[in-house]
């Protein structure tokens, strides 16, 4: 699916405001100066494009107007202004048949780089559908409307998926029908944190997910096995990878932790198999927040970057 498979598109979005906490901002450049992208480069070949340094994602957030809630999500109009840019940079990098790999920044920066993956491979592929694994404690689809935390990092599923709209333009109303996925094609890896409202909604829309339970119950390598057949082999895929779907021992600076988790050797061989598929499009590492539990930031990091090497095909032999 990709014309230059060794070449890469960078993305390093520094931002936060999908979520309260600051600090996961910074995550781009901790992940690039601990040599995540050297070594992409010297170690497994690839040509790097896009931005290797951190390109300030904050200039797109509209200066000197208010941002109040908007049906109780917060910062709404900059969460937008910042994601459909990031849209039309993913698309670029997408449209010349790279591989994208985007360091977040919070998980509602997903509304830009999956928005751009899906509009690109329907205009490349003549009109193909992309697959989007999601790897979380959390689902991360609730609608403006059942989040109780108005946090727009909870909701890009529900945005990606049409399941939540608005009429306002500077709110995600440049999100079109081209840009979006359908829940047949989205499959869920990691959960055990959903709320209320998302279980209803995962439910109704009979979305394929692998909880933690199934994990424990049929092993990481039959569930990716299972998660990988119901995309199907004729379908590109995006990954999207929140590293709080790792346990907080192997990932504790993120800033929703939620214990009962995967090892970092079950994150590391879903990231593997999906690369063996040879489906792979695009990644997505989020979430990684330095400056909480200072002391396991150097290990969260780490592991983050590991998650990057085996999703780009990083093997011993
Ligand atoms: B993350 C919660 N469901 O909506 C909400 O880290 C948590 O991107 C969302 O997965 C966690 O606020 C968002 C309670
Ligand atoms: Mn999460
Ligand atoms: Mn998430
Ligand atoms: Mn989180």
């Amino acid at each position: 699916f990709l014309t230059h498979p060794s070449e890469l598109g960078v993305v390093a979005v520094d931002f936060s405001g999908g979520q309260c906490k600051p600090g996961v901002d910074a995550a781009p450049n901790a992940l690039i100066s601990a040599g995540l992208l050297e070594q992409l480069r010297h170690d497994l070949g690839y040509d790097l494009h896009g931005d290797s340094d951190v390109h300030s994602y904050n200039d797109y957030i509209p200066k000197g107007v208010p941002d109040p809630d908007y049906r109780g999500m917060k910062n709404p109009l900059s969460v937008s202004a910042v994601t459909e840019t990031l849209s039309s940079r993913v698309y670029a990098q997408a449209k010349e048949g790279r591989f994208v790999l985007t360091l977040g920044g919070d998980h509602s920066i997903a509304i830009g780089t999956i928005s751009g993956m899906a509009k690109a491979i329907r205009e490349r592929l003549a009109g193909k559908d992309i697959a989007v694994i999601w790897v979380d404690a959390h689902a991360d689809i609730n609608t403006p409307e059942t989040s109780d935390s108005g946090n727009i990092h909870g909701m890009p599923v529900a945005f990606l998926t049409g399941l939540a709209k608005t009429d306002r333009k500077d709110i995600f109303g440049w999100l079109h029908t081209d840009q979006l996925i359908s829940v047949n094609k989205l499959v869920y890896i990691g959960l055990r944190d959903v709320d209320r409202g998302e279980k209803q909604i995962l439910r109704e829309n009979g979305i394929r997910a692998f909880s933690m339970h199934d994990i424990d119950r049929h092993g990481i390598g039959r569930v990716m096995e299972m998660a990988l057949a119901h995309i199907g082999s004729d379908t590109p895929i995006h990954l999207s990878f929140d590293v709080d779907a790792l346990d907080p021992q192997w990932a504790p600076s993120t800033g929703t932790p939620v214990r009962g988790g995967l090892t970092l050797r079950e994150g590391d061989y879903i990231a593997e198999c999906v690369h063996e598929t040879g489906q792979l499009i695009a990644m997505d590492l989020v979430e990684v927040n330095p400056s909480l539990e200072e002391k396991g930031a150097s290990e969260t990091i780490r592991a983050g970057c590991s998650l990057v090497r085996c999703a780009l095909g990083d093997t011993l032999l």
